[in-house]
């Protein structure tokens, strides 16, 4: 290969990196982080998403490089030459995704096992989906319930599912994790949020005509505004 052509390559595949960068980095297409697991998940989304832009530029550098060099002619029906491999290049091309593939595992299960562990002293609450509203109780407050789900601010957090109808799903995107409920199955989600706000809790399994509105929201509040509501009596 002449080092003309190395050096066209290398300027298309950065290029291809520059544009596919800015498609990932100029609009806003995560929200809020509002949890310290969502973080660590907002790591894995861009470790991937690196990877893949990596992958991409090389990908669309050969590609439009041979689209521009080795066109035919409008009139050449010709067959190309047969190609009998290449094992070099096939260790190579193995190699490296299999590396790629596994740094993606570690760094998951890494953040999967530190998203799951609660710690000693969580703060419980029950979460009960039904068609199609969701309700709340604090079992550490006197079975406290409410139709919001209240929660301090860096705090721990273990939401208990119970399903009293069908499957149900549990999604606030701010905290990013989701999950299913299931009658009759009581998951677990773990959940420390970090920043003060509202934010909305949404159904993310289709459970029937009122699916589409079956909302709620999480206040997460300052410590001390959470134990006074929770305190308090009533709702
Ligand atoms: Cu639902």
């Amino acid at each position: 290969m002449r080092r003309g052509s190395i050096v066209q390559l290398i300027v298309i595949g950065v290029l291809a990196g520059a544009v596919a960068s800015a498609v990932a980095l100029i609009p806003n297409w995560l929200p809020t982080s509002a949890s310290r697991e969502a973080g660590r998940i907002d790591f894995v989304f861009w470790f991937v998403t690196w990877i893949c832009i990596f992958v991409f530029s090389i990908v669309a550098a050969v590609t439009i490089y041979s689209v521009w060099k080795f066109r035919s002619k409008p009139d050449d029906d010709s067959d190309g030459p047969p190609i009998h491999g290449h094992t070099g290049l096939e260790i190579v091309w193995t190699a490296i995704p299999t590396l790629l593939v596994t740094a993606i595992a570690i760094v998951s299960a890494i953040v999967l096992a530190k998203n799951d562990a609660a710690g000693a002293n969580p703060l419980r609450v029950n979460v009960y989906a039904q068609q199609f509203f969701w309700s709340y109780d604090y079992p550490g407050y006197g079975n406290k319930t409410s139709s919001i789900l209240r929660l301090p601010v860096d705090r721990s957090v273990v939401l208990t599912m119970h399903a009293k109808d069908v499957l149900h799903s549990f999604w606030v995107p701010e905290f990013r994790q989701k999950q299913d409920l299931v009658p009759g199955l009581h998951p677990t989600l773990h959940i420390t949020p970090n920043k003060v706000g509202t934010y909305p809790v949404i159904c993310t399994e289709l459970c029937g005509l009122g699916h589409a509105l079956m909302r709620s929201r999480v206040i997460v509040m300052k410590p001390n505004a959470f134990e006074q509501w929770a305190t308090k009596k009533g709702k």
